[in-house]
């Protein structure tokens, strides 16, 4: 049974993966760690062991790892690509020091990492659609700088020292349980709670820009898979493109308008987040992904919609 130490386990990704991977491996065995007790998320710290852990103090890391034996570091801690943006000095910071101070921790310890890159790792001399696997990577922000840069470490951590270092490239991540943490792709999972709060929203992004995104669900089982696949198999260890669907935001709007028939969409496009989306691929390549440790998401725009407004409805009590 794997130990595994969760960091910034109160964002996004980590408060439901917490939940999901007590529910794989037992409560004890997944320690939830943050910067902080106090981002909210009080049930969560309450339901296992919690730890507080700033990723740029490796001391502490290694501290947490030996007090609990913990084998695997699911590294989650991050400044995302927006407010990357606000404050380039912070995301170098968190999203390389910290990764370092991981993978360091894990050389000297003997643990695995799993740490998510991101579609931001591409940039406008990209191929844009069907992104290949292999490709140009020329980033123009900060946190994409600091994804490319956190691939090439974590393969290098492999390939020098035998550190079992895992992860994929995920894209916008839409879930109903925590709201985002500052990206370009927030927009889609903000609809939603405009949409049955006030019948309409109003989009930061353009018209016509399409990203990939993924539901949350699929999110954690692209981890979850990854994490215990037959190492022999993983040729693109730390770096899998995986995708669920590609859609703009008119697409997502008249998904919407399906189940909210008088939900109207209106545009005010932030130049800087505008500017972010438009640098990212439309659609990408995830067939070494289905190839090398089976990806297969199991929700498109429509399903995800209908589960959404559903879980949404009953959250906000509406
Ligand atoms: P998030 O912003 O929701 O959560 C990150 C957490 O890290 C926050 O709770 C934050 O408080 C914490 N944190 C920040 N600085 C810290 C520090 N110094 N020490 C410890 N904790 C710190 O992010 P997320 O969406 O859960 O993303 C998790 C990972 O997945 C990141 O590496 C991100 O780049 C990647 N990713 C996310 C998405 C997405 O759409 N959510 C898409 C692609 C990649
Ligand atoms: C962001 O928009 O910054 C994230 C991501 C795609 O990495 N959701």
């Amino acid at each position: 049974m794997r130990r595994v130490l969760i960091t910034g386990a109160l964002g996004q990704i980590g408060s439901e993966l917490t939940v999901a991977m007590r529910e794989i491996y037992g409560k004890q065995n997944v320690i939830a760690s943050s910067r902080s007790a106090s981002e909210g998320q009080q049930d969560l710290i309450e339901s296992g062991p919690f730890e507080v852990i700033d990723v740029t103090d490796g001391e502490r890391i290694a501290e947490v790892v030996k007090q609990y034996k913990v084998d695997t570091i699911v590294h989650l801690a991050a400044i995302l690509s927006a407010v990357g943006e606000q404050n380039p000095a912070l995301a170098w910071d968190v999203n390389i020091n910290g990764l370092y101070n991981v993978l360091e921790v894990a050389k000297e310890e003997g643990c695995a990492v799993c740490t998510p890159s991101s579609i931001a790792v591409f940039g406008d001399s990209t191929p844009k659609d069907n992104t290949p696997q292999d490709t140009i990577q020329r980033p123009s922000t900060m946190y994409g700088i600091t994804k490319v840069t956190g691939e090439l470490l974590c393969d290098y951590y492999y390939l020098k020292y035998g550190v079992d270092t895992r992860g994929v490239r995920f894209p916008g991540l839409i879930s109903y349980a925590t709201l985002p943490g500052g990206g370009t792709t927030d927009y889609a999972v903000h609809i939603y709670y405009d949409a049955l709060k006030h019948k309409r929203y109003s989009s930061f992004i353009a018209e016509g820009t399409k990203m990939d995104m993924m539901y949350m669900p699929d999110a954690l089982m692209a981890i979850s898979t990854l994490l215990e696949a037959n190492p022999d198999k993983l040729i693109h260890r730390n770096a899998f493109n995986i995708t669920a669907m590609s859609f703009a935001p008119e697409h997502i709007a008249a998904e919407i308008k399906k189940h909210i028939p008088e939900f109207e969409m209106t545009y005010d496009v932030d130049p800087v987040r505008q500017a972010i989306a438009d640098s990212w691929p439309n659609s990408l390549d995830d067939s070494a992904a289905r190839e090398e440790w089976g990806w297969n998401p199991k929700y498109d725009l429509a399903s995800m919609t209908t589960d959404m407004l559903e879980k949404l409805r009953v959250k906000l009590g509406l």
